[in-house]
């Protein structure tokens, strides 16, 4: 505890939620990332506070990325494991615990890129997992290289003449599997996140939760939105909000928008009450 600062216990609601001696935080001014983790930890305190769920059953899995430090910051049992491993390692860890609500948060390079086939296989299972990917449009903690979610003709260290590459839509790609539940929220819409994560905390099997991020400082700055506001801003005009969109409306287009919404909700058998029939 860091007496008398603004880091003093029960100066936030969220306080006991958060490791406060890990704080300040590594993240920039003006990230979304505080944004999403608020969300995500207010929905857990509403499952908590409404005995849908146990503190001590909670566990993060991150692996490397300006995302993954939410498991440094958030005060529960956690893993911090290798760039795109996170959801190997969670789903060893359910397995074997199942009675643990285990978590993975990572950034979209984490998620859908290094950590992509982790992705496809866990959904494809509809392992009892709940996975949050943070895209923020590129890998932002080694500096801005293009990510599989950056989109079309942006500007990044590995694409200086312009991104080539179509972006890989990571909610139809999901969605394609056995999944029980895949949204998409975004920073620039808080009570979406927080919504969202509710939902999924209440379900079983395999759950994705997509959070459109501001990163002003890599990603801002590749597209000429350095100023956290005004990316904030742009974003936000960016988002359209539906109610259960369909998934071919899911397609991310930095120019034309990228639809929000719960995209698939739905109540398959889970892996393990599948693995406990056989
Ligand atoms: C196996 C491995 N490869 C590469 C790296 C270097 N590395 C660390 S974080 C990162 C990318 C982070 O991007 P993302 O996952 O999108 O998260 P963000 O920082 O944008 O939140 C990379 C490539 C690593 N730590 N381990
Ligand atoms: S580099 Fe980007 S994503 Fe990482 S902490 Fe800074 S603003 Fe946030």
């Amino acid at each position: 505890m860091v007496v008398g600062s603004v880091y003093e216990r029960g100066a936030h609601p969220l306080d006991k939620y958060l490791r406060v001696t890990r704080l300040p935080h590594i993240w920039c001014p003006g990230c979304g990332l505080g944004i999403a983790l608020g969300g995500i930890l207010r929905a857990i305190d509403r499952r908590i506070s409404e005995g849908m769920l146990k503190k001590e059953n909670v566990v993060f899995v991150t692996g490397i990325g300006c995302s993954a430090r939410t498991s440094f910051y958030a005060n529960f049992d956690a893993a911090h494991t290798l760039h795109g491993r996170a959801i190997a390692f969670a789903t060893g860890a359910k397995l074997a615990k199942p009675e643990l609500d285990v978590i993975v948060i990572g950034g979209d390079g984490d998620i859908a890129g290094i950590g992509g086939n982790h992705l496809i296989h866990a959904a494809r299972r509809n392992m009892d997992l709940i996975v949050i990917m943070i895209t923020n449009f590129v890998y932002a903690m080694t500096g801005g290289q293009v990510a599989p979610t950056t989109p079309q003709g942006i500007y990044t260290t590995t694409t200086p003449h312009g991104n080539p590459e179509f972006p890989l839509n990571v909610i139809k790609l999901v969605s394609s599997l056995n999944p029980n539940y895949v949204a998409r929220a975004s920073v620039t819409h808080p009570p979406l996140v927080e919504q969202f994560m509710y939902r999924a905390l209440g379900m079983k099997g395999f759950r994705f939760v997509e959070i459109l991020s501001t990163c002003p400082e890599v990603f801002g700055r590749h597209v000429g939105l350095r100023d956290s506001v005004t990316l904030y801003n742009t974003l936000r005009s960016k988002v359209v909000v539906k109610h259960n969109p369909g998934v071919e409306e899911s397609e991310p287009d930095w120019e034309k928008g990228l639809v929000a919404g719960e995209f698939l909700v739905r109540d398959r058998p889970g892996y393990l009450e599948m693995l406990r029939r056989r």
